[in-house]
């Protein structure tokens, strides 16, 4: 089935990664035209149709499941891939973001209250003596755009900050920014702490940030690199089924 709405399918051809057009095409496609013009309202951050058009989509009998798949992660998508190759910037992003969190006001109450299992539980923070969050929020956006639960221990985070949260919480993922040079070596210090207290097998640990590399990530021992926001995602996906598979054998 063609892409029905005349926006979306203009926004949609800015995704030009080999696979990627397909990929999205084939979870957009079959959608309808409702559910088209949400992700396409949320792509261009109007707020006030997105929440307008989820209420609507509620009262008409959309699940708040179909909705997240269809209208509102649809639409992220294709945010964070154009935001990854330069299409578009932080501002544009921050306001679909805002979109976002329009639509899911009204269908976070509606998953919660279904009991529907979490895709897993995220620590994320940003190293000691680092402020920088812009890309630690982005990341957590689209991490709980795509059902993990994420617990922000915000910026400037000791090694033990990122240790008590994961205890809290009982976390299986820690995702670690940084962004500046002088603040990387933090996130191998906190690794380090990990292993001092014994903890490094109960968690997969998850880096990111402008100057982190793969290489960095693997010297460090981290288990996962990821160069913006989707990886961010599809690293915590990968490492939950890891630890999963772990074990269960
Ligand atoms: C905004 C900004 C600030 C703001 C921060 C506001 C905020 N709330 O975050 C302010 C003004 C506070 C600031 C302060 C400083 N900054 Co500054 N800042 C920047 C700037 C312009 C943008 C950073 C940004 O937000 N990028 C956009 C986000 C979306 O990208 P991102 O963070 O990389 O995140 C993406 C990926 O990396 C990834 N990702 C990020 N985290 C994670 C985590 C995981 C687990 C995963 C998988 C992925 C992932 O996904 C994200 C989304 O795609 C950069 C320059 C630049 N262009 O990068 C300088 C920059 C980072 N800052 C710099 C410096 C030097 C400083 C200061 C030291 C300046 C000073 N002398 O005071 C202070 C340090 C303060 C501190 N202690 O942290 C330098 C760092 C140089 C270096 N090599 O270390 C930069 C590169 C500027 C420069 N060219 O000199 N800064």
């Amino acid at each position: 089935m063609p892409i029905t709405h005349e926006g979306l399918a203009k926004e949609f051809k800015w995704v030009t990664r080999p696979g990627e057009q397909k990929h999205i095409g084939e979870a957009i496609d079959p959608t309808d035209p409702i559910m088209q013009e949400m992700a396409y309202e949320l792509i261009v951050g109007n707020n006030v149709d997105v929440d307008r058009l989820t209420r609507e989509a509620l009262d008409s009998g959309y699940s708040a499941n179909q909705i997240l798949d269809d209208g509102l992660l649809n639409g992220m998508a294709i945010v964070g891939v154009k935001f990854r190759d330069n299409l578009i910037f932080v501002p544009e992003v921050l306001v679909a973001a805002r979109a976002m969190k329009a639509g899911m006001a009204h269908i976070e109450p509606i998953l919660s209250a279904s009991g529907a299992k979490p895709a897993g539980t995220v620590i994320m923070g940003t190293v000691k003596g680092d402020l920088h969050d812009i890309g630690k929020n982005l990341c957590i956006m689209m991490l709980r755009g795509a059902g993990f639960i994420v617990h922000d221990i915000g910026v400037d985070s000791s090694p033990e900050d990122f240790i008590a949260a994961v205890e809290e919480h009982g976390a299986q993922i820690v995702g670690m920014s940084a962004l500046l040079t002088t603040t990387m070596p933090n996130m191998g210090r906190t690794i380090a702490t990990f292993e001092d207290m014994g903890l490094r097998d109960e968690v997969r640990i998850m880096v990111g940030g402008a100057p982190v590399t793969q290489d960095f990530a693997d010297e460090m021992g981290a288990d996962a690199y990821g160069d913006n926001a989707v990886e961010a995602v599809d690293r915590a996906k990968e490492l939950v089924a890891l630890l999963a598979e772990l074990r269960s054998s």
